[in-house]
């Protein structure tokens, strides 16, 4: 018997894994979580029906979403994450000796509960005693800060249920109120070849909040839908093209994707996706 989960990118298209085995399905307060152990991409997070990782490839979105704003900023020491309750995103923060605390806020504690249990590989920095873990709605939780963090990334679901509020410009003028007056904010920004009115929106609104500096940045996902994913680059001061190279000349990291030259690489957009975003 041969088992197979599907995820449903459109009513056309969707991507298959055959499973090997069913570790986890259980609904939590806010959505259905599950982990599947399958035979080509090790284990996924699926989250109400959406792959949100898998043991293979999250390296790369955890890696993008995390290293360009931190080699951008001269010296983060305080970095929150909003969503990413499986920890990818902590994990590649704390390889930044500089970072004095990083808070995780995740709306749903059975998300970390699941991921410590099932994805050690993703969720090991949890532990960590710079690392402090909120359980609470990102938005309320950023709202109550002031000149705060030097990073905040956004490491949410879809734009549907739960993370919906988490691409609204009230979320993006609370979070420009937290950051200092060097901070820069990343959010993931979707699929530039399903979602490119979603990014249009998400830049619009950035720049409306008056973040002087709006840059996209895009990488490559392959359990994503289309396998070509994007990052909104919201910074306060520092340019992430003219910035990189200067105070840091090589990486002082391991990464396995993220490196210098893939930095200045990744926000040199495809046509079509800088002809959305242009003006
Ligand atoms: N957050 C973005 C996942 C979006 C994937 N969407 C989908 N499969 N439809 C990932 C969280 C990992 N820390």
């Amino acid at each position: 018997m041969h088992l197979w989960y599907t995820e449903y990118h459109t009513e056309n298209v969707g991507i298959s894994f055959k499973v090997r085995e069913t570790l986890f399905v259980g609904r939590s307060k806010y959505q259905e979580i599950a982990v599947l152990d399958t035979f080509e991409f090790g284990r996924l997070l699926v989250l109400d029906g959406l792959v949100m990782l898998t043991e293979r490839d999250e390296f790369i979105y955890h890696e993008l979403i995390v290293h360009p704003a931190l080699f951008t900023h001269k010296c983060p020491q305080n970095v929150l994450v909003i969503g990413g309750g499986d920890g990818g995103s902590i994990r590649e923060i704390v390889k930044h000796d500089c970072i004095k605390e990083a808070i995780l806020c995740e709306i749903d504690p059975q998300v970390v509960e699941i991921s410590k249990k099932y994805l050690p590989s993703v969720s090991s920095a949890l532990e960590y005693p710079n690392v402090k873990i909120i359980y609470e709605d990102g938005i309320k939780f950023v709202s109550k800060f002031s000149n705060y963090f030097d990073v905040i990334i956004v490491d949410s679901t879809d734009p549907i249920g739960p993370a919906k509020g988490l691409f609204e410009s009230s979320f993006y003028r609370d979070c420009f109120r937290a950051l200092k007056e060097d901070g820069i904010l990343v959010c993931q920004s979707e699929s530039p070849i399903y979602h490119l009115d979603l990014i249009k929106e998400i830049n619009l609104k950035l720049k409306e909040v008056d973040f002087p500096i709006v840059k996209f940045y895009y990488g490559i996902i392959p359990t994503y839908p289309s396998g070509m994913w994007s990052w909104a680059f919201a910074s306060k001061k520092f340019d992430p093209i003219k910035y990189i190279g200067k105070e840091r000349e090589q990486l002082t990291v391991k990464t396995k994707y993220y490196s210098l030259d893939i930095h200045k690489g990744i926000f040199n957009l495809p046509l079509f996706f800088k002809e959305a975003i242009k003006g």
